[in-house]
């Protein structure tokens, strides 16, 4: 698939520090230890809504990840999925009477606009699912062959992946048998299935239902992928096993990640032999609500990325509005986090427009280091604060470095990804937000 455009990535003077991340397995913050190229895979969206502003903040601290390891030298192999057949997306389009493929090419453009908007870095590797399907089809039968997976004997032609023998079930979320089996009904799961030799067992592919679309799959039985397969057998076509980073919302800690994980681990264990475990570290991004409940599309309590666009909310302050929370704090959205932000944004850039301005250097380290340190944003978004603050108060007696506020906005636009030239045009001028002023190089 295509992905989006990508935005200019300054060059920073020297190299920032090796980034630390939470990692879910472990249950602590550990040091990724990248090689030459960091390999990252970021679960994308199932596309039958637009972009709300809890997807967008996943997205955002994975670009993160993404800015800080480049910042440190390493290249970045970057993969994203699009779930572009699933539940979901095949109930919404029945609900509004549209074609499951138009409403998911609409709602992935969409997508593809809010990304290239807020200045995340794309993908190298932007898969769908259903483009997948061969390589999945194949991955189930493997699976099948080896007794590892098996079909069910009610006509549906559903196959199950049988977890008792997966020797690394549990490990990615460390979650006891009564949680999984809690999280597993409530996210997409049927631990209740009639027929399952365990009520953990996932599915790895739906046999055909009337009325749904299908593929030819294992054993000659047409139907559609399961989503953990999915991933699991993207990641494996791109990256492979042993990645750096898997990624996604902490929705995503159990089932998706744990199950994506045991199918791509016993696939490589049958294939190669080889016991690897599938990704070096699981982070999780906490969830943004709004008005106390989780933001999500089945609540229906959405804040829409494009919809603030259209407004003519400059996307910088969106993006800076929403790294002002820590990556891991489950946080809500406010009218005043955005308020905050379109303010800051407006100091910053009027700082940067000065031809001096407060030292650089020490911005520049603070910055690397708090963002190596867990991506803690809010800690660098305080030095920037600081650093404008003080460049702002300067008289005419001050002692001002020549060209510190270049330094500083190419840093805050390579680490943070906040461009502090001129605000875009967007569809509508900004009535809240002060004109912004050329920055001077
Ligand atoms: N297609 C699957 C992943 S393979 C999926 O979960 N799609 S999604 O559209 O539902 O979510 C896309 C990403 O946004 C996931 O990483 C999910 O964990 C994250 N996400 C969803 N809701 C929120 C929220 N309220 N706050 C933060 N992140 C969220
Ligand atoms: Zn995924």
């Amino acid at each position: 698939m295509l992905a989006w455009p990508a935005p200019l990535l300054p060059t920073l003077p020297g190299t920032g520090p090796a980034l630390r991340l939470h990692d879910t397995a472990r249950g602590e913050v550990v040091a990724t230890n990248p090689g030459t190229t960091a390999r990252m895979y970021v679960c994308g969206i199932t596309p039958y809504d637009a972009t709300h502003l809890g997807h967008a903040a996943t997205y955002l601290a994975f670009d993160l990840v993404n800015r800080v390891w480049r910042d440190a030298g390493h290249a970045v192999h970057h993969v994203q999925n699009v779930t572009d057949v699933d539940d979901p997306l095949l109930e919404r389009a029945e609900r509004d009477g549209e074609d499951w493929v138009v409403l998911g090419m609409r709602e992935t453009a969409l997508f593809r606009e809010d990304m290239t908007a807020l200045r995340v870095l794309p993908p190298d590797d932007y898969v769908g699912a259903v483009e997948s399907i061969p390589r999945i089809v194949a991955h189930v039968e493997t699976l099948l062959d080896e007794g590892l997976a098996y079909g069910l004997d009610d006509g549906t032609g559903d196959v199950y992946h049988d977890v008792a023998q997966a020797p690394g079930f549990g490990a990615e979320s460390g979650y006891d048998e009564a949680t999984m089996v809690e999280l597993f009904a409530e996210r997409g799961g049927d631990p209740d299935r009639p027929g399952k030799r365990n009520r953990l067992d996932p599915v790895l592919w739906r046999g055909q239902r009337p009325g749904e679309p299908s593929w030819p799959g294992p054993r000659g039985v047409a139907g559609r992928p399961g989503w953990h397969i999915e991933c699991a057998t993207i990641a494996l076509a791109t990256i492979g096993m042993g990645f750096d980073v898997q990624g996604g919302g902490s929705d995503l800690v159990f089932p998706h990640h744990e199950y994506s994980a045991v199918h791509a681990e016993a696939l490589t264990a049958t294939m190669t032999g080889e016991k690897l475990p599938f990704a070096q570290a699981y982070v999780h991004a906490a969830m943004i609500g709004l008005d106390g409940e989780k933001m999500s599309k089945s609540r229906g309590n959405l804040v829409f990325v494009s919809k603030l666009r259209g407004e003519g909310v400059d996307p910088m302050a969106i993006r800076l509005a929403l790294l002002s929370g820590h990556y891991r704090t489950d946080r809500s959205w406010t009218p005043d986090l955005l308020d905050t932000a379109r303010e800051r944004l407006a100091t910053w850039r009027r700082a940067g427009a000065r031809p001096a301005g407060a030292p650089a250097a020490p911005v520049l380290q603070g910055l690397r280091e708090r963002l190596a340190d867990d991506l803690d944003s809010p800690g660098a978004i305080a030095l920037v604060d600081a650093w404008a603050a003080r460049t702002l108060a300067a008289g005419p007696d001050d002692d001002l470095e020549d060209g510190a506020p270049t330094i500083v906005g190419d840093a805050v636009d390579a680490l943070l990804g906040v461009d502090l030239g001129p605000c875009a045009p967007g569809p509508a001028p900004d009535p809240g937000g002060e004109p912004a002023a050329p920055r001077e190089r």
